[in-house]
């Protein structure tokens, strides 16, 4: 039987409705895409008389239209015959509603500058190889526990209007639904989650000053959220009773369900905004060589951990074209990668996942510092500057697989590429050759398709992870990037 499932996908800087039709029968299924609505996203700094002078917030009640009116228009071309709906979205970032449900402001964005100082002192109270221990969360000073600290330190008292904090995905699923809950794989990425009792860490949240039960319960991915408010339902054209299904309501969750991983060998590579580099494991690695190694483990689908590095990006690249087209260019992304393939090889490499390119700003002048430091100057050329963050990328996804073979102990053998970072052919030939492995570029749409394959699973029409990547391999055409001969490092 045909089932038509709505998947919801926000990253941070762009957001997407899909129509996802799945024909076929078990792993001989068949998965299509076809794009109701895509839309940008963006933080945008709010100035305000407080100490700071404002916030990088998300627009979160511009996301919202966006994602009714892809809803209504994916409904549309279903005929108004939708299965299911699924929601996912970037990480750690929450909203506040108070006692009746309403939104107290929109939700700050994890790169806005409060969260370094906070995190700082959060690790420091906590003692930060404990806090690993506890959690077997990376070092972001974005999670969500240094976000909940700063609310709670924040003169505008914020915290205690809140009777509630739901993440990105479960606040428009609120909206949606009207139902108030936490996700497992999202509530994991914050820092004050246990994966495996899943449930908060109140231990590490109320010395804070915050609420344990500001964070809802949390739901597994494949259990059913709710249904559509009456009145939602009616306004988006679909019928009476859709369900919201849980999936992997962190995109990277999503993305990795939606990898079509082999063996044990395989890795997998989400690219966009973030590039994150791991494998799947049954169990959290702790170790101190982990956390020294910056590896994080965070939930999956079905119980799996997601045991990986996050690396700077394209965020790099957004970052760069912004500032050249504020400095009064035109640079699409595609001109671009052309411009760094024109370049040739740089002659110099920056740490790529150096704080100091983490927040917004003037990321060309940032690139050149920091290649001026290492003593190889880059000339203020677009392409040279593209050219050296490219392979600096390449880099450190190369120093990740060498690393990710000595704590788990399973060599990487194999690299899958998911994510838009995919169509960029070059990244991909310079991850082939840095990391000396083959590397399996697609689904470029992984998060999408690891979402509406979750959605499936709960309604009993996928049976399980390795079904849903059997459908992937037959759905989405895969083209494999070998190493050049001779330029593998090993
Ligand atoms: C990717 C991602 C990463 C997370 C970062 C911030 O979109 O979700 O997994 O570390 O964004 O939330």
């Amino acid at each position: 039987m045909t089932r038509h499932l709505l998947a919801v996908d926000l990253g941070a800087s762009s957001g997407r409705v899909m129509c996802c039709t799945l024909t076929g029968e078990g792993s001989a299924g068949t998965l299509r895409l076809d794009e109701a609505h895509r839309f940008a996203n963006r933080t945008v700094f709010v100035p305000d008389d407080g100490p700071r002078g404002g916030r990088f917030t998300w627009d979160i009640v511009g996301l919202y239209a966006d994602v009714l009116h892809g809803l209504r228009e994916g409904g549309r071309r279903f005929g108004g015959a939708v299965d299911a709906i699924g929601i996912d979205s970037w990480g750690v970032d929450y909203g506040l509603l108070d006692a009746q449900g309403r939104l107290i402001a929109n939700p700050t964005a994890y790169r806005d500058p409060r969260h370094p100082p906070v995190a700082e002192r959060v690790n420091e109270a906590i003692g930060w190889p404990a806090l690993y221990e506890r959690t077997g969360i990376q070092k972001l000073p974005f999670n969500t526990l240094y976000q909940l600290a700063a609310d709670a330190e924040d003169p505008s008292e914020p915290l205690e209007r809140a009777a509630s904090a739901l993440m990105i995905p479960q606040l428009l699923g609120y909206w949606l639904a009207g139902e108030k809950r936490s996700e497992h794989t999202l509530a994991s990425t914050g820092g004050c989650y246990d994966t495996e009792s899943a449930a908060w860490c109140g231990e590490l949240l109320t010395p804070r000053g915050v609420p344990e039960n500001l964070l809802p319960p949390a739901v597994q991915p494949t259990d059913r959220i709710g249904t559509l408010r009456p009145g939602v339902a009616e306004d988006l054209g679909l019928p009476a009773g859709t369900p919201l299904i849980a999936v992997g309501s962190h995109d990277t969750a999503s993305a990795v369900a939606g990898a079509p991983l082999s063996g044990p060998g395989s890795a997998y590579l989400s690219s966009g905004t973030w590039s994150l580099l791991g494998v799947e494991l049954d169990e959290p690695i702790r170790t101190a060589a982990a956390r020294d190694a910056g590896f994080t483990n965070e939930g999956g689908v079905s119980g799996t951990i997601r045991f990986l590095k996050n690396h700077a990006g394209l965020w790099l690249v957004q970052e760069c074209r912004r500032a050249w087209n504020e400095g009064g260019n035109d640079y699409g992304f595609p001109e671009l990668a052309h411009l760094a393939e024109a370049a040739g090889p740089s002659r110099c490499s920056i740490d790529a996942d150096d704080p100091r390119f983490a927040v917004p700003g003037d990321m060309p002048a940032r690139v050149r510092e920091a290649a001026a430091e290492r003593g190889a100057p880059l000339p203020d050329e677009p392409g040279a500057v593209m050219r050296c963050v490219l392979e600096s990328l390449a880099a450190a996804y190369a120093g990740s697989v060498r690393t990710l073979g000595e704590l788990t102990g399973r060599p990487v053998d194999r690299l899958h590429l998911v994510g838009g970072g995919g169509n960029h052919r070059l990244l991909n030939r310079l991850t082939a050759d840095a990391c000396g492995v083959p590397v399996e570029v697609g689904p470029t749409e992984a998060t999408v398709v690891g979402n509406a394959l979750v959605q499936a699973m709960a309604l009993g029409r996928v049976a399980d992870l390795a079904e849903a990547r059997a459908i992937v391999r037959a759905s989405f055409p895969i083209e494999t990037v070998e190493p050049s001969p001779g330029r593998a490092t090993d």
